[in-house]
């Protein structure tokens, strides 16, 4: 039957639309500032010649992102109905399609330079889904209209019973897939009405310049050996830890912070005010509790910010009070001791990181850093309440949840250096990595080959006592496989614990161990 294929391809487009529309609502919800379309987009403009760009704004003018976005589907649906005709022809066929067009998606997504590992989620999952209702529509429409190879046949194809249960089967199908598109497509709406408005308002942001210079990165901080991650963490390779299934959009103009609680007077500041007062920046290395020995859930910024401990001095905090409940405009708290916050440390509302504006996922428009405590008891993203209070009357988002309420950083080391499992080369082997006690510094750094005698490693200045240092050393290994750990001391002597401890409740402990095999 002819009209099968109209069928076909009506299924294709439905399947098409539907995994187009939750990619973007995955991106949506998962990497505000990237989705599959947008990154297809970019991709087009970035290959489109000079001479062609030029015509499209000649032709356009400002619509010609819209009539870019209208090309792009146009192209989409047509390669959907394509897909859709070829797998009912023949299966398999139209999921390769489909398969090809989510290779492309996640190609352009994780080439973009604004991408994040996050991402790349939303391209795979498209497809995925595309390929499942392609498959589920063309077998309904199968049922309903068998395909026929076009000449093998001479008998004419019988015509298809127009209230058979197979087509029932077939038509709710496809509408249930386009309803399901509809839905999608008018939440990611929504959601992305939100976020283009804090998108934009970061986007022509201009950070004031700080009134107190960040420390100068002394010579040598970074050290020249190869595979060691760089000293300051680029923003889209910052780790991302937070219990915020959308990210939080808020617009600046419509943000406020309040300080509430045991405090002579309560107090409220808007972003300009915030921005007017004089900054701070600073270099100051997070780290999140969750992080296991070895692992990568720290990273290290140039923060900007106005300290907290200004703005706790306008309100007063009232005696007997020792914590501040930070609150996030999600409803997220942590309790961090009143003492941090006050104690000189450079401890920030922080505005900006890395010189730009603060990324949406890591707390737009403010947010806290507290120099030497985890993240989970101090770094609050998106932040619009300070509740001084004491930790007898209230408790943070993870306290109940077998998590500390502290959260002191405890020292620790990583080997980067080689990577564990890779072969080395017999001879001198180079070992390099990281050591941190953030607000205590690092003094020392320690090697040893299979629980041999501890040896020193070359320690690099660190830019602060806030902030991660690197270390190297070469040792002499002969063919074999060794056992290397490692082990900083901090700065006020005290060697990081060699007892392992599970991250829960408040930070792992234990050497970092790695398996060198040299040849
Ligand atoms: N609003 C909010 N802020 C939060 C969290 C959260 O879940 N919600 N998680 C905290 C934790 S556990 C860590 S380790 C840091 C991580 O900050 P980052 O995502 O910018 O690296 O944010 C902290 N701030
Ligand atoms: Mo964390």
């Amino acid at each position: 039957m002819k009209k099968a294929r109209w069928w076909a391809a009506a299924g294709g487009v439905a399947a098409g639309a539907a995994g187009v529309v939750t990619g973007e609502l995955i991106a949506a919800i998962w990497s505000p500032l990237l989705s599959p379309v947008t990154a297809l987009g970019g991709a087009v403009i970035d290959a489109t010649p000079p001479p062609v760009k030029d015509l499209a704004i000649l032709l356009f003018g400002t619509a010609d992102k819209a009539v870019l976005i209208i090309c792009i589907a146009l192209v989409a649906g047509l390669l959907a109905a394509v897909a859709g005709v070829l797998e009912y022809r023949r299966k398999g066929t139209g999921l390769l399609l489909a398969a090809l067009a989510g290779v492309a998606g996640f190609a352009a997504v994780v080439t973009r330079a604004q991408s994040t590992p996050n991402a790349a989620v939303a391209p795979v999952a498209a497809a995925a889904l595309t390929m499942v209702l392609l498959r589920v529509l063309c077998r309904h429409l199968a049922a309903w209209a068998p395909s026929t190879a076009p000449s093998t046949s001479t008998t004419p194809e019988p015509a298809p019973e127009l209230t058979s249960p197979a087509r029932r089967g077939f038509l709710q199908a496809i509408a249930v897939t386009g309803l399901a598109a509809a839905v999608a497509g008018g939440v990611t709406a929504v959601l992305r009405r939100a976020t283009a408005a804090a998108a934009d308002f970061r986007r022509g942001l201009a950070l004031p310049a700080p009134s107190t210079a960040p420390q100068p990165v002394p010579a040598g901080a970074a050290l020249d050996v190869d595979g060691l991650l760089p000293l300051i963490t680029p923003n889209p390779d910052f780790y991302r830890i937070d219990t915020a299934l959308t990210i939080p959009a808020i617009n600046p103009p419509e943000w406020k912070l309040k300080v509430t609680g045991m405090v002579d007077r309560e107090i409220e500041i808007d972003f300009a005010t915030l921005l007017a007062k004089p900054m701070t920046a600073r270099h100051v290395t997070i780290a999140c509790v969750s992080n296991e020995v070895g692992g990568g859930l720290i990273g290290n910024a140039l923060w900007l910010g106005w300290p907290v401990r200004e703005l706790l001095a306008m309100a007063g905090p009232k005696a007997g009070a020792d914590m501040v409940l930070s609150r996030s405009s999600d409803g997220w708290t942590a309790s961090t001791p009143l003492e941090a916050l006050t104690d000189g440390r450079d401890a920030l509302l922080a505005v900006g990181m890395n010189g730009e504006p603060l990324p949406l996922e890591h707390g737009f428009p403010v947010r806290m850093v507290v120099p030497g405590l985890y993240g989970f008891v101090s770094a609050t993203k998106w932040l619009v309440e300070l509740k001084v209070t004491r930790f007898a009357d209230d408790i943070a988002y993870w306290t109940p949840r077998g998590w500390s309420d502290h959260g002191p950083i405890k020292t620790q080391s990583r080997i980067d250096v080689p990577r564990a499992g890779r072969t080395a080369k017999a001879g001198t082997v180079q070992f390099g990595g990281v050591a941190w006690a953030q607000h205590r510094g690092i003094e020392r750094v320690e090697l040893r080959v299979n629980r041999g005698p501890w040896q020193r490693a070359v320690l690099a200045p660190g830019i602060s006592r806030d902030t991660w240092y690197q270390w190297q050393l070469g040792i002499d290994l002969t063919p074999g496989e060794y056992e290397i750990q490692v082990r900083a001391t901090d700065a006020t002597g005290t060697p990081q614990t060699e007892t392992r401890a599970p991250v829960a409740p408040d930070g792992a402990t234990g050497f970092h161990t790695i398996t060198v095999r040299v040849a």
